[in-house]
Parts: C-alpha cells; sequence; structure tokens
C-alpha cells in the first residue's frame, strides 16, 4: 500500500495521508524535464567536487545482502554550488506541499543533501529514523526528497514503514551513524516506495526508513530538502550550524531574533550594531 497523492495542489489529502501514515508521495511535484536538469547538475557536481569520496554509511555494512554493495556518493548543501537548487528551496509547489504535509503556514530550511547510488553496487541504508541525527521540541521536521530519475525497487528506493512515527522516538544505535538494529528491523520490514523522475516523498522524521541495494544498471539520483516548523526548536546543537539553516523558505518567522552579521544569535542585540 503506497499513499500516492495524484495532484501537488491537493493540500487536504497530502496533509491527511501525512499525519495518518507519517509520509506521502507527491507525484509529478516537478516535472521530468525539471528533474533531468536537476539530475545532471548533481552529477556534474559531484564529478567537479567529489573525487573518489566514498560516503557510504559504516551501518550499511551491517544490512543482511550487501557484502560488497558499499558505495555512495553524497553531498550537503547543493544550493550553494549551483542556482537550480537555491530556486527549487522557494518554489511554490514544494514548499506549499511541505507546508501542507506538516500542517504550518511557514517552513524553515534545515539542511538539503544528494545522493548518488550507484548501479549494482549502491549501499542500502539501514532503517532509523532521522529524529536522533537533529532532535526537536514539537517534532515538526520532515525530509522531503526529489527523485530526480526513476526509482523503482530494484535500484535501491527509499522504504518506509507505514505509521511508524506514532511510536515516538526509538531507541538507536550511534555506531556508523544512527540506526535500528538491523536483526529487530530489517530493510524487509519496510515498504518499498517506488518512485518516478519528479515525485516528491515526503516523510516525518519520526517515520522509521531506509533504503536497499542498488541492484539495477543504473544510478539512482535523489535531493533531499529537510525542513521544519521555524515555531519548533532544536533540542541539541548536531546540525545546528549546517549551511542555511534557519533561511525562511516559505511565510515568515513567527519569533524573529535580530543577528548581526558573522555574529551568533543575540536576544538583546541593539538595531544599531550593523556591522559592515
Ligand atoms: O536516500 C535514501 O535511500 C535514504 C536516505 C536516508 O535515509 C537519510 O538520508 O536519512
Amino acid at each position: 500500500m503506497t499513499t500516492v497523492v495524484s495532484t501537488p495542489t491537493d493540500r487536504a489529502a497530502i496533509r491527511e495521508a501525512y499525519q495518518s501514515d507519517g509520509y506521502v508521495l507527491v507525484k509529478g511535484l516537478i516535472s521530468p524535464e525539471e528533474a533531468r536538469g536537476m539530475r545532471q547538475e548533481v552529477h556534474d557536481l559531484f564529478q567537479r567536487v567529489l573525487t573518489g569520496r566514498n560516503g557510504a554509511w559504516g551501518s550499511a555494512r551491517k544490512v543482511a545482502g550487501a557484502e560488497g554493495k558499499q558505495e555512495l556518493q553524497g553531498m550537503h548543501d547543493l544550493q550553494f554550488y549551483s542556482a537550480v537548487f537555491s530556486r527549487m528551496l522557494v518554489d511554490s509547489r514544494f514548499v506549499d506541499a511541505a507546508a501542507a504535509a506538516l500542517g504550518v503556514e511557514n517552513l524553515q530550511l534545515h539542511h538539503t543533501k544528494a545522493f548518488v547510488k550507484p548501479s549494482e553496487r549502491g549501499a542500502p541504508f539501514p532503517l532509523h529514523q532521522d529524529y536522533p541525527f537533529f532532535p526537536h521540541t514539537l517534532h515538526r521536521v520532515a525530509a522531503c526528497i526529489f527523485h530526480l530519475d526513476d526509482a523503482p525497487e530494484e535500484k535501491g528506493c527509499v522504504t518506509v514503514i507505514p505509521r511508524s512515527h506514532n511510536l515516538g522516538p526509538l531507541q538507536h544505535t550511534e555506531e556508523g551513524n544512527w540506526h535500528l538494529s538491523p536483526d529487530e528491523w530489517p530493510i524487509s520490514r519496510a515498504e518499498p516506495i517506488e518512485a518516478d523522475a519528479g515525485d516528491v516523498l515526503v516523510f516525518s522524521y519520526l517515520t522509521v526508513h531506509g533504503s536497499g541495494v542498488n541492484r539495477s544498471q543504473e544510478a539512482r539520483t535523489t535531493w533531499l530538502v529537510q525542513v521544519r516548523d521555524p515555531a519548533d526548536k532544536p533540542t541539541s546543537d548536531a546540525h545546528t550550524f549546517s549551511r542555511g539553516q534557519g533561511m525562511i523558505i516559505r511565510g515568515r518567522d513567527p519569533e524573529p531574533t535580530y543577528t548581526a552579521p558573522g555574529r551568533a544569535p543575540q536576544r538583546d542585540e541593539p538595531n544599531d550594531a550593523i556591522r559592515s
């Protein structure tokens, strides 16, 4: 059972699916042509900057059947390298759908990253919640995965456990990146969310998710944007200083704090403290 919302503008359906199942696949949020252009941009960028780095999680080795399939290219903050990503961060098709899912008016950027899972040897992600990486108070934090090429099951598409967001924060192991025990939580427990280029999968940071090995002949390319309600505050500094975090991408910051350039936010900073 895959929750599919066929029109990105059906906001009530997006919200209902996300709130009840912890995720929603928004079909055709961007066109296949736009997805193709962004895909090319990711691959060009990775060639220019990621010379031979392997971004697979250490814990991917614990996943059954993943022996010898441990390759992954990934990097953060793509909007600092190419304007295609900056534009999409504030595109109303995207932010309206993400805000509808979370049931909020305002939206703040947490971070972005892209992955290329190579053909035949692309590494899996063990099941996990995103919560332990960047815990927040109200749990109004969501990942939005843009599919930049088709992601059938054999390509190692994302898998989720429907309604697992209702379990609340679960006990994770930190070693090799935060993950649940692969014995207790094998990837086979989760439902594959097959997607086409242009689809965006939105899921709560409490939803248990992961992905399998890429067994196909083609690379799988995705761009992930993590967003939150600006009223939801982090309870740790673990991820607070990623580039661009805090940028308002929809609506406004309901509790703005003046920040002088080059300084950490100061509650009582006088308005004339602008430094060039
Ligand atoms: O892209 C995937 O296959 C999963 C990514 C993921 O689970 C994560 O970045 O937390």
